[in-house]
């Protein structure tokens, strides 16, 4: 039964921002999760607090004109949500895929906001994108397309006002292109994005970063069940950034990831996959993943992605996409005796999939605790911007490991405050709104 706050808010959510499912979908779990925190603190009730943060502070939404190979005129739609700079500049990333509108857009924004607050680095939230699809696009399509939309975005960014990165289809080419646009016309050699080349100001790890924080999140998940990685068997959706570096830490832990996938299909591969054949056909041919079996022949090809979830796993990484999990695919990871999933995409789960994993005692990893190794990363790298120097991967790696466990810290120990025990899902979202709205509560009605 829903109750009166959460129906409250979600009667105004959805009256002002119609159809915007994703959006609805994610501020109605932190909804749920956080009443307990109301009722405990009436001043955040009265001060409006979670009415506050639903409305993002600021949003753009843009024409991204550019021309093709043929020299025919493009058109996109460009966005940046700036939802939260409670304790930050704004700092989130940017997805270009054919499927982003303004409902993505805000969905990822919010999710931001907590999950930067639990990094404990000072970061606010915010998001962009873009609907323009870079498959299939030429290097000199792409570039044109990220000059055309940094020309726009270009004023309402900067290293202390708002700090993008990357996201689905945003990877260091793009990020390449949208910063050299930047800096030419701002006249100003800064910070602004994240994920940059090692040469010019990126950092060691961000790139591994999320796949690795997301390891490093699970391992605890694993170590509350008296076990850890070795020998597991596990499936891991998506074949991007996230997924290929969650699958080389899980193999230097000693387990072995059994199938991975991309939008068209799944491969599995029981000898454990190839690793170095995925960098190869995802980063530097940008081919697809069913290319995998051409070259590894005991390996199977399945079309369509979302029975990636029926091959026997001990451990899901859900990577990919938002919504890729729903109930009938949690119910047939709970058949097969899964034990952890841990989100490395971004809110992958269906509120239904997530019901199912907590009623069988699966041990749950929420994305915005468990795929925040990304934007700490971010912020080491905005940490280093500003000192003008680079710590070795070593270094970073180190502290990413510390942020990932005193996540999972904040989180284990937030659920026990409010009486909910193991619920990772209300730990990280009591535990990053709690700091979000102390510091709304520090600076008035803002
Ligand atoms: P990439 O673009 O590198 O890879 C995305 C992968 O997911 C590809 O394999 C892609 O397949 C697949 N995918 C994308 N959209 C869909 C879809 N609609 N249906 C099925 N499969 C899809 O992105 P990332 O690895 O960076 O991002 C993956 C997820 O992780 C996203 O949810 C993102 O928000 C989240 N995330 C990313 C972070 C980062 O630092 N990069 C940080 C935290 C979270 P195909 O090639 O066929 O499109
Ligand atoms: O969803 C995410 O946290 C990201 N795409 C990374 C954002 C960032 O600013 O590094």
């Amino acid at each position: 039964m829903a109750s009166q706050f959460v129906e409250s808010i979600m009667g105004q959510v959805t009256m002002r921002n119609p159809g915007e499912t994703e959006f609805h979908q994610a501020v109605r779990e932190v909804a749920e999760s956080i009443e307990v925190v109301i009722q405990k603190n009436p001043a955040f009730a009265k001060m409006k607090v979670f009415e506050r943060l639903v409305e993002p502070e600021r949003q753009m939404m843009f024409r991204v004109p550019w021309l093709d190979d043929k020299g025919q005129v493009q058109v996109n739609r460009g966005f940046r949500v700036q939802f939260s700079s409670a304790i930050g500049p704004y700092k989130g990333g940017i997805r270009f895929h054919p499927s982003v509108y303004l409902g993505i857009i805000k969905f990822l924004g919010f999710e931001q906001i907590f999950k930067n607050a639990l990094t404990t680095t000072p970061i606010g939230g915010g998001k962009g994108g873009s609907d323009f699809d870079p498959k299939g696009k030429s290097d000199n399509e792409v570039m044109k397309f990220c000059q055309s939309f940094m020309s726009e975005l270009f004023r309402h960014i900067g290293s202390d006002t708002d700090v993008p990165a990357g996201d689905i289809g945003v990877g260091g080419r793009e990020v390449g292109f949208m910063f050299g646009q930047y800096k030419r016309l701002a006249n100003c050699y800064t910070g602004v994005l994240t994920g940059k080349g090692l040469e010019w100001g990126g950092s060691l790890v961000r790139t591994e970063a999320t796949g690795y924080g997301l390891v490093y999140f699970v391992t605890r998940m694993l170590q509350d069940r008296k076990t850890d990685w070795k020998g597991k068997r596990v499936t891991v959706s998506g074949s991007g950034n996230v997924a290929i570096y969650a699958v080389q830490k899980i193999e230097q832990l000693g387990a072995k990831c059994i199938a991975m996938s991309d939008s068209n299909g799944y491969i599995v591969d029981e000898a454990g996959i190839n690793l170095n054949t995925v960098k190869r056909i995802k980063e530097i041919e940008r081919g697809r993943i069913k290319d995998y079996v051409g070259e590894h022949k005991k390996a199977k090809y399945v079309e369509g992605c979302s029975g990636i979830w029926t091959v026997p796993c001990d451990i899901a990484l859900p990577s990919a996409t938002q919504n890729e999990v729903d109930e009938a695919g949690a119910k047939a990871l709970v058949k097969n005796k899964c034990i952890a999933v841990g989100e490395g995409a971004n809110m992958p789960s269906t509120p239904e999939a997530i019901q199912v994993f907590q009623d069988n005692g699966v041990s749950f990893g929420p994305a915005k605790a468990a795929n925040a190794g990304g934007v700490a990363t971010s912020a080491l790298e905005m940490c280093q911007n500003s000192m003008r120097l680079s710590w070795t991967f070593e270094e970073v790696d180190k502290r990413l490991n510390m942020i990932m466990n005193a996540i999972y810290d904040q989180c284990t120990q937030a659920a026990e405050e409010y009486g909910m025990k193991n619920n990772l899902v209300a730990g990280a979202n009591i535990a990053g709104f709690l700091k979000v709205a102390k510091s709304m509560m520090a600076q008035g009605v803002v």
